[in-house]
């Protein structure tokens, strides 16, 4: 990998990796980086979250020249543990896995009927939180990096009459011709070589589910990744450490994932211009009489205890906490009276990207593999099915164990929306979606997947989920919306009501994109940027 990086990549890792060893909350290039500069608490621009969107942002703002302090609530991976390891695997998870919990809480809850999967591990700022909502629970990444630390890497442009119907205030010619390609080539996009997935072990589970698949008469199609395709085959030949195929994703990957804290952050902190700041959470959000915003940030310890609560002044605000993040900073912000003037969409239009997860038994002379890669390379491409679109992942189950599961991440198209609202009690966004309305999510899934078991004379597992069900219906990997583009905020992310606010991650996309989401949002923060750095002079 790191052939490809360019000088500025490479030190910014040097510093996140020098920084994190040595404990410290405050990653820069040097001294004279931007936050280090402005004693008095006043930065020009601030950036509040490290993922998608956050990355984005970061860079070109310091392209520009502008210097920039990111707050991110969780901790820098850049340094090994005592194990000598970054992250714990998913099969012996331990306080590096979730987000203080005193148990893991996996998307797949039992096998076999059987509590085997999850562990006692004590409270720690670890990689991979599950907000709970009434309803709904929403698995995001916590740490430098946001959710490319623990997602499964997939980068897929979505479909461009979808992408036209959901965002249609978005030139889709500027998108498909300009910032996709943008994002992907940032992004170190790459596919797994057809010849070497047709002959490995390691992705028989696919093979199986694709000819299953296709004796239901559904395509599969590749899809690409982040994962770099070099490394693992070279994981498989026994020349590099395995990560992929070492049962390591939901909970960070030791090796071969093009992360973010190795892309675009990398590149953002080898300009100089940016500082990130760990286990820095940000509270609330005022703005001063001259126009300048000023943050609570609650500095935490590794306890999770507050250690420091002090206020940050800026110029420039870009908002990238998240879906669920973003959306309760700017709700908490209107409706405590901070900022009265945020749109009343602000809290609206989320969903789940119709997530639905489910797993098939396969007979006995179907065996998936006891060998599988972590990382997806395919998926069930019925989503021109107008009256049913789905587009199925196929997923491993990697568990070292012959399982005879397939197993699938499925994306339908649901028109139902969720909507926060602020409780003041416990001073959060509180979201309103009921089970209920994951419905005709459950109804898609279980129609295409019903036609590949008839097809294919196999049944559904039901040991997986918990309470006997097929479908988890309870979860989701692709919270999206709640400041939506073009309603919460104009064409391009910037907050209505308020010059100088601006969204730029997961919250401006309607709920549904089709596909896996980061590409769209990575390509969508590019546009964002060059647009506010050409028109709204921010120095
Ligand atoms: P995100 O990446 O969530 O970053 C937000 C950051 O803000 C996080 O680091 C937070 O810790 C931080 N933050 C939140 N609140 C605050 C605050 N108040 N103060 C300071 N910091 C804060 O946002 N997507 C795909 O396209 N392909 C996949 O294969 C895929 N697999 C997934 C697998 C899993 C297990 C999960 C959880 C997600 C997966 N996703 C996948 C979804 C993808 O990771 C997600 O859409 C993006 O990470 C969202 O990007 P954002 O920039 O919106």
């Amino acid at each position: 990998m790191t052939a490809n990086l360019t000088r500025r990549q490479i030190l910014g890792m040097a510093a996140l990796q020098t920084a994190t060893v040595m404990g410290l909350t405050r990653i820069g290039l040097s001294p004279a980086a931007a936050a280090d500069r402005e004693p008095a608490g006043y930065v020009p621009a601030v950036v509040v979250g490290s993922g998608y969107g956050g990355a984005v942002a970061a860079l070109r703002l310091a392209e520009a020249g502008v210097s920039t302090l990111v707050l991110e609530m969780g901790r820098a991976w850049d340094a090994p543990s005592s194990d000598g390891k970054v992250f714990c695997s998913t099969a012996s998870p331990d306080r590096r896995s979730m987000w203080f919990r005193t148990r893991t809480a996996a998307p797949l809850a039992s096998f076999l009927w059987l509590d085997v999967v999850n562990r006692d591990i004590s409270p720690y700022p670890g990689v991979l939180d599950r907000v709970d909502h009434p309803g709904m629970s929403v698995y995001v990444g916590r740490g430098v990096g946001g959710g490319s630390l623990v997602n499964g890497g997939m980068a897929v442009t979505p479909d461009r009459a979808y992408f036209r119907e959901v965002l249609p205030q978005v030139d889709a010619d500027a998108m498909y011709g300009t910032w996709f390609p943008l994002a992907n080539r940032m992004l170190g996009v790459n596919t797994v070589a057809p010849d070497w997935f047709e002959s490995t072990e390691w992705y028989q589970f696919t093979r199986v589910s694709r000819a299953q698949a296709a004796r239901a008469g559904l395509a599969t199609t590749f899809v690409p990744n982040v994962y770099d395709f070099g490394h693992m085959q070279r994981e498989a030949a026994g020349t590099a450490t395995k990560s992929a195929l070492a049962q390591e994703v939901i909970y960070g990957n030791n090796f071969g994932k093009r992360s973010l804290d190795r892309t675009y952050l990398a590149a953002a902190l080898g300009t100089g211009k940016v500082t990130i700041e760990t286990l820095s959470r940000v509270r609330a959000i005022r703005r001063d009489p001259d126009g300048s915003y000023v943050l609570t940030v609650a500095q935490t310890d590794l306890t999770g205890a507050v250690v420091a609560t002090r206020e940050v002044g800026c110029g420039a605000l870009f908002l990238a906490a998240g879906s669920l993040g973003t959306t309760e900073l700017l709700l908490r912000a209107r409706e405590t009276g901070a900022l009265p003037d945020l749109s009343p969409a602000v809290g609206k239009g989320w969903a789940g990207n119709g997530n639905i997860m489910l797993g098939r038994a396969n007979h006995l002379w179907n065996p998936t593999g006891a060998r599988q890669s972590t990382i997806p390379v395919m998926g069930i491409n019925d989503w021109n099915n107008a009256a049913n679109p789905v587009f199925a992942e196929i997923a491993p189950l990697p568990i070292g164990l012959e399982t005879w599961v397939s197993l699938y991440l499925a994306i339908t198209r649901n028109p139902e929306r969720g909507t926060f609202v602020y409780d003041p009690a416990t001073d959060a966004a509180v979201l309103n979606w009921s089970r209920s309305q994951n419905q005709p999510s459950v109804a898609a899934a279980k129609s295409l997947f019903d036609r590949v078991n008839r097809a294919n004379a196999t049944i559904y597992r039901y040991d997986l989920f918990g309470g006997n069900r097929v479908f988890a219906d309870d979860f989701c990997y692709h919270p999206l919306g709640g400041c939506v583009l073009g309603s919460a905020t104009d064409a391009y992310g910037r907050a209505n009501g308020y010059d100088g606010l601006y969204v730029v991650d997961g919250s401006l996309v309607p709920g549904s994109i089709g596909v896996n989401p980061f590409v769209t949002i990575t390509a969508l923060a590019e546009r964002t940027m060059a647009r506010v750095l050409a028109q709204d002079g921010i120095t």
